[in-house]
């Protein structure tokens, strides 16, 4: 085999059809960008012409997905990966759940074809989706109030909310906390939607600036959009108490914005799918408009099948149905329809009582695991600290991150020298840390603490 392949030459790799081709792009049949050169045997291609992409500057790698590559390219067996928000096992594996492997099947079984979805996406998901963000029989969803159409996970349900903004509030200004989970700049940037920061996070309590929140979103601009993150709020892991919460909707309501809430992690901050929605539950009472992006990544575990959903509670129905028309119209030149794998989980899972327990019972499994990691990692560093400093603030984080207050050039040094991979804010993900590995955190946080300014 090798010999007879070897015995073809060049040719076999170069034939000369293929150089025909290039030279008959030029517009007299020579093309200007290719020098040719005649060996005993063939006849090569020079590419002599600098590209047209040299314009084109490398990219700097993305702040959370790019620490992941930086991992893979590590080769000390003690390296830790709390970069990216995706859930472990104790061994450190990723966790596909029970449930999702059990709807799969029935799937497979039932022989579901691959024809296109509508371009709202599957019909079953879009109700499902609604009823587990406001509660099955809420007034909106009665009243048929929600625009749901299905996303491209979290990120494509903002990005599609985004170019809703900017196509039908023209100057509108969102707001978002400082800080915020990185890509929420870039999906306005690249939507052309005006942004700005409120206030959220205070250094020097580790906490809420709950005064500087309020106070920026009352100067804001009448009818600005508020980003507001439904449940533990991503890096800091701080969110507002519930009597805070109906202060941020009253100073909204007053100054007649519009909420837009990213809902990431419902059900994976406290376990429960109702507690963890219910700040967008208080804005739903009160008979507000607003938007809410919704992700199933980490809740369901389906990171890579990009499943999520952009709803906008109206009030009326006959608004919902308009809006949801110019959804469908932005989603149609973007990606023309959504994928239905994903959607077809989360209909299967939420549509069958015992799936949908099993669902609960996996998700309070996961939130139960980070909550004992978090745990742990505080009394390591208790124990092991003997400076003093109060390391309390993180059991008041919630979620799966801990922003730990590291600056960069601590956070260099986790990565650096002890070989922890996490995003340059001191963020770490507690989703991707195992107990065993606490001890070994607690240290390389100790070290970078104390001993890098
Ligand atoms: N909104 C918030 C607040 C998020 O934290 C994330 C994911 C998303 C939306 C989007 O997720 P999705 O598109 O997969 O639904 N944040 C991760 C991953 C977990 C990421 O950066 O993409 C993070 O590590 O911050």
């Amino acid at each position: 085999m090798a010999s007879s392949m070897l015995s073809l030459g060049w040719t076999s790799l170069l034939p000369r059809e293929i150089n025909k081709d290039k030279l008959k792009l030029g517009p007299s049949g020579s093309n200007p960008f290719l020098r040719t050169k005649s060996l005993s045997r063939v006849t090569m291609s020079v590419s002599v012409k600098p590209s047209r992409f040299e314009g084109i500057t490398m990219a700097p790698p993305d702040p959370i997905l790019g620490v992941s590559e930086a991992f893979k390219a590590d080769t000390n067996e003690l390296k830790l990966n709390l970069g990216v928000g995706a859930y472990r096992t104790e061994e450190l594996q990723p966790y596909v759940l029970n449930v999702v492997k059990k709807a799969e099947n029935l799937m497979l079984e039932r022989g579901d074809n691959k024809e296109y979805l509508p371009i709202e996406g599957l019909a079953a998901f879009n109700k499902a989706t609604a009823e587990l963000l406001f509660g099955a029989g809420h007034p909106v969803i009665k009243e048929q109030k929600v625009a749901t159409i299905q996303g491209l996970s979290g990120t494509g349900s903002l990005r599609l909310a985004a170019a809703l903004i900017e196509r039908y509030f023209p100057g509108a200004k969102v707001l978002i906390s400082a800080p915020t989970w990185g890509n929420h700049k870039n999906i306005f940037n690249d939507a052309k939607v005006p942004w700005s920061e409120y206030r959220y996070y205070d250094p020097k309590t580790i906490g809420l600036d709950f005064e500087g929140m309020i106070q920026d979103i009352k100067e804001a601009p009448e009818g600005s959009f508020i980003l507001l993150h439904g449940c533990a709020h991503n890096p800091t892991g701080i969110d507002p108490t519930p009597e805070q919460w109906v202060k941020i909707a009253d100073v909204i309501q007053e100054k007649n914005h519009i909420p837009f809430f990213d809902v990431a992690y419902q059900g994976f901050a406290s376990g429960s799918l109702d507690e963890d929605a219910a700040s967008v539950r208080l804005f739903a009472e009160r008979g507000m408009e607003f938007f809410v992006a919704q992700s199933y990544s980490k809740n369901l575990g389906l990171y890579a099948e990009r499943i999520g959903a952009i709803n906008v509670v109206c009030s009326s129905a006959d608004a919902a149905t308009r809006v949801k028309s110019q959804l469908k119209r932005i989603a149609r030149p973007m990606y023309s329809n959504p994928p239905v794998h994903g959607a077809r989980i989360v209909a299967n899972v939420v549509g069958d009582a015992t799936m949908f327990g099993e669902w609960k019972a996996e998700m309070e499994m996961m939130a139960g695991r980070i909550k004992t990691v978090r745990q742990r990692l505080y009394d390591s560093l208790v124990s092991k600290d003997k400076s003093g400093k109060d390391w309390s603030f993180i059991l008041k984080q919630i979620g799966m991150f801990s922003f730990t207050g590291l600056n960069k050039a601590q956070s260099d040094n986790m990565t650096n020298k002890w070989h922890v991979y996490m995003t340059k804010d001191g963020r770490i993900s507690l989703a991707g840390l195992s107990m065993a590995k606490c001890e070994y955190l607690a240290d390389a946080i100790i070290d970078s603490y104390h001993n890098v300014s």
